[in-house]
């Protein structure tokens, strides 16, 4: 079948199963458009195309299948560098397709020319400039087999007008689709691992059993490797307590007896504490990263550590592991699950734990999650409207956050009891990637309801994307904790810089925000007081035919507690002034 270039990458998006795309046209890319009026594929036109980034990687969020994105040259592939950036952190499969100038016009400084590979090489898994038509389809099956094996992540494929273009003759193809051995053949330098080693294997299996305080270490990789049955199978196994990073809220149910909830800066005080006295810790696609370890050297001084992760490169990065394993989470899980068995069935016992876990028990009664109630008149608390909206929506609820406090206590306040039910940007902690990361969610689960708990700060940078759910009929629903401020970059002020506060004032009425998502097409509604909060709500989870905003004003001096400082030691963890032993006096720091 003879095609031109354009319709050979839309089809080879439908061999792929790509069944909806965000995206927005320009000069470079308009011969890609074309043949999309013809094709099944459902394409979202975003207002900037950071938001068709951050709604593909939404979508691959709660999907676990890849997201793609395709937007011009230039300024448009310029704009979707944070996306990017964001998925590669995160490890979100994420294919972007972006056009480029004509072959013979690169490096002329064309108009909308830029090294669009050159730009995106550090922020991806893998690049592509593709140089001949003939090349579209083998590339697009080798880009959604790198985002979407191994490690996943984003990878770029950037193609030059001239090889899209049915007016050019170097447009011109044989269709063809390549077989799965030509497509490993194809790529000789990539095999991941995905089997652990069978000895080390028994190694960390024979370690679980030995030890007296041990904790199960869950970051992001158990829900990107599906493996958040293996894991309950693993931590029930051997009645090991589970911590869940901030990208792995979900992985593990938080109602679980054994669950223990988020470690990390604003991890709760057991979370925080288990790991940094643990004899054990098995990390499982986790990464050891800045804001779970704290100060390096002083981080869990006591603990052996096994770990697994499929991207070799993590496994020595920060702590030197006792038993490394690189592998497939799943697959290493399911495995240790057999071995410990196996030792259990051949007369192993597990060591004596009351001791660890009365310790556990002790942290969790005397240091809960809390805050102190709201004063009558005053603005509300940012933890209370997150409670309400917790216990008034279904369980299975989607909730994406944007970055700040409003983040930090949503992933403490909120009971994360199903995988994929949780999506944030973690690594690279992107302002404004909340409202295009729920309409990408909602589009890939549009039967679930989808919440973004979003800051006032970061719904100024991305609001606009609104529009594009009001004329797509996305139906979210957007949570703005508007309490006038930058507020964590003025916590930090706060805490260490004296009350020192510079340029982190935004102002509560300016934007109005009711009037400006009635702009965008959405229904706005704005809470001032208590007991306002439950029917706001439950008028915003009654309306499914357009999205919904609702700013709460809350109070600008909360802080996110607990908070162990930058660059300080896990052991330094500070808890709320209530909850210290002088009820705050001197800002006293709880140490162990
Ligand atoms: C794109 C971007 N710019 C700056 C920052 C630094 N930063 C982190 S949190 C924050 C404040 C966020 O304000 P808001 O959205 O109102 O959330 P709040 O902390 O008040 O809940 C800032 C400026 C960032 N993370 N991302
Ligand atoms: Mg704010």
């Amino acid at each position: 079948m003879e095609l031109n270039g354009g319709q050979a990458l839309i089809k080879s998006l439908e061999m792929e199963g790509v069944e909806v795309m965000f995206g927005l046209p320009g000069g470079a890319i308009l011969p890609v458009y074309d043949p999309i009026i013809d094709s099944p594929i459902r394409h979202i036109l975003v207002r900037h195309e950071q938001g068709a980034g951050h709604m593909a990687e939404g979508y691959a969020h709660v999907t676990g299948r890849p997201g793609v994105a395709m937007v011009t040259s230039g300024p448009a592939a310029t704009n979707i560098v944070t996306p990017l950036c964001d998925a590669y952190m995160d490890s979100i499969p994420m294919v972007v397709i972006t056009g480029q100038v004509a072959l013979p016009s690169i490096g002329t400084d064309a108009f909308q020319e830029c090294d669009t590979t050159g730009i995106t090489q550090s922020v991806t898994k893998h690049n592509f400039l593709v140089t001949k038509a003939a090349d579209i389809p083998r590339v697009i099956r080798e880009a959604f087999h790198i985002a979407t094996t191994g490690r996943p992540g984003p990878v770029l494929v950037d193609i030059p007008k001239d090889i899209v273009d049915p007016k050019n003759p170097a447009s011109a193809m044989k269709w063809y689709w390549p077989t799965a051995s030509e497509l490993t053949a194809g790529l000789p330098g990539y095999k991941p691992t995905t089997i652990g080693n069978p000895r080390q294997i028994r190694k960390a299996a024979e370690m679980i059993l030995s030890a007296r305080k041990p904790v199960l270490y869950v970051g992001g990789g158990i829900l990107k490797a599906r493996a958040a049955e293996a894991l309950r199978e693993l931590a029930e196994l051997t009645d090991i307590h589970v911590v869940t990073t901030l990208m792995a809220r979900g992985a593990f149910p938080d109602d679980h007896r054994l669950c223990l909830g988020m470690p990390g800066m604003h991890g709760n005080y057991t979370a925080v504490m288990s790991m940094q006295e643990s004899d054990l810790l098995v990390a499982l696609g986790s990464r050891f990263d800045d804001r779970v370890t704290g100060r390096v050297p002083n981080f869990a001084p006591e603990a052996k550590i096994i770990h697994v992760d499929i991207d070799p490169a993590e496994l020595g990065k920060v702590r030197r592991p006792d038993v490394p394993i690189v592998g497939d989470c799943r697959l290493v899980i399911e495995e240790l699950v057999k071995a410990v068995r196996h030792l259990l069935d051949t007369g192993s016992t597990f060591p004596d734990r009351q001791a660890w876990k009365s310790k556990l028990s002790g942290w969790q009664e005397r240091y809960p999650l809390a805050y102190e109630p709201p004063v009558e008149g005053e603005n509300l608390k940012p933890q209370m409207v997150l409670e309400h909206l917790r216990d008034s929506t279904p369980d299975d609820t989607i909730l994406v956050s944007g970055v700040g406090q409003h983040q930090m206590w949503a992933s403490q306040y909120w009971k994360f009891n199903h995988p994929y039910t949780w999506v944030n940007s973690g690594g690279l902690g992107t302002m404004g990637f909340s409202v295009p990361a729920a309409i990408g969610a909602k589009v890939g689960r549009p039967d679930k309801m989808v919440w973004s708990v979003d800051g006032d700060g970061c719904f100024q940078m991305t609001a606009q994307e609104l529009v594009t759910a009001s004329a797509e009929r996305i139906p979210v629903k957007v949570a703005i904790l508007n309490n006038a401020y930058l507020g964590m970059v003025r916590q930090w002020q706060e805490m260490f810089y004296d009350e020192r506060y510079s340029e982190v004032y935004l102002s509560p009425d300016l934007p109005d925000y009711v009037k400006w998502a009635e702009a965008m097409g959405c229904v706005g509604i704005r809470v001032e007081s208590p007991e306002e909060i439950q029917p706001a709500i439950d008028k915003a989870n009654s309306i499914d035919d357009r999205p919904v905003v609702v700013e709460f004003r809350t109070d600008a001096s909360e802080k996110v507690f607990p908070m162990v400082p930058s660059g300080q030691s896990n052991s330094e963890i500070q808890v709320p002034p209530f909850q210290r032993p002088d009820g705050g006096a001197g800002q006293k720091e709880i140490s162990q």
